[in-house]
């Protein structure tokens, strides 16, 4: 029976020998490889020659893809959940030589007894905090895997006191009422912003310690934040000053072209 769908029904379909099959494939892989290239290229091009963002506390990205970053933000932020937790492993598993990385407003000696921490409340009333202070509260520890954006992640064992503890014990509880929170090295070579719930996040630490010893120079001592929902970045080593703001506090990577948020 003819098929009445096919207009020009000239009868049955010759089958394509196996060359003209080879060259229909060589067509269809190259024609869309040209496509595809010629799209991406053009979407490169176009965000190339879009303009830079306009510096305030993030600097260094091209406009749309800095909203690109501040939209995905909006969507993490509204899934985010301090009843998330990250994953946390058995102490057997963290590693014993813990990765050190970059060290920018964390070189040179630090007198740890004369250290102190300064908290600067939205009034303008400071804390100065010592590490005596820090230790008599409850300690906490946590396993987990410490991710940094260059690329290497890596199971480490922290110990310190809870954020929330920190802030319940100062009765810092009305400075969670605004929207960041403010950590800058003492020579304020290097500082971060970050968000409130995730500072308030049951697992972000003020940290003095590293596989149940106290912290090395090199991690940041005598206090570093450890904050597991967010990438290496974000974790200050050697905290000099707290601040609280509804404003983002200024962000040493942010400033650079990275993600504000730089959540997990
Ligand atoms: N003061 C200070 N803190 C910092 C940094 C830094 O350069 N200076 N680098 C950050 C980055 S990019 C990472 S991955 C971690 C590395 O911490 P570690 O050296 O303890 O592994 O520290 C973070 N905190
Ligand atoms: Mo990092």
């Amino acid at each position: 029976m003819k098929n009445p769908f096919n207009k020009k029904n000239k009868g049955p379909k010759k089958p394509l020998t196996i060359d003209q099959k080879i060259n229909r494939r060589n067509f269809i892989s190259f024609g869309t490889f040209f496509i595809a290239s010629g799209v991406a290229y053009g979407g490169w091009k176009w965000l190339y020659n879009s303009p830079e963002e306009t510096a305030t506390v993030t600097a260094g990205a091209r406009k749309p893809l800095r909203r690109a970053l501040n939209q995905t933000e909006l969507a993490f932020r509204r899934v985010f959940s301090n009843n998330n937790l990250v994953k946390t492993y058995p102490k057997e598993m963290a590693a014993k030589n813990v990765r050190h990385n970059e060290d920018i407003g964390n070189e040179g000696k630090i007198d740890a007894v004369a250290w102190k921490l300064q908290v600067r409340k939205k009034s303008g009333e400071i804390l100065s905090i010592s590490m005596d202070d820090i230790k008599a509260l409850p300690k906490t520890d946590i396993v987990y895997d410490f991710k940094c954006v260059e690329g290497w992640d890596q199971i480490s064992h922290w110990g310190g006191v809870s954020f929330v503890d920190f802030i319940k014990h100062f009765k810092l509880d009305d400075q969670t009422d605004l929207q960041y929170v403010g950590l800058e090295t003492p020579d304020k070579e290097y500082y971060v912003g970050i968000d409130m719930p995730s500072a308030m996040h049951p697992q972000t630490l003020l940290a003095y310690e590293v596989n149940e010893k106290p912290l090395p120079p090199k991690h940041g001592a005598p206090l570093r934040l450890i904050i597991p929902v967010k990438y290496g970045i974000k974790n200050l080593k050697r905290i000099g000053s707290m601040t609280f703001s509804d404003k983002r506090p200024r962000d040493y990577w942010a400033e650079q072209g990275y993600d504000y948020y730089s959540g997990l």
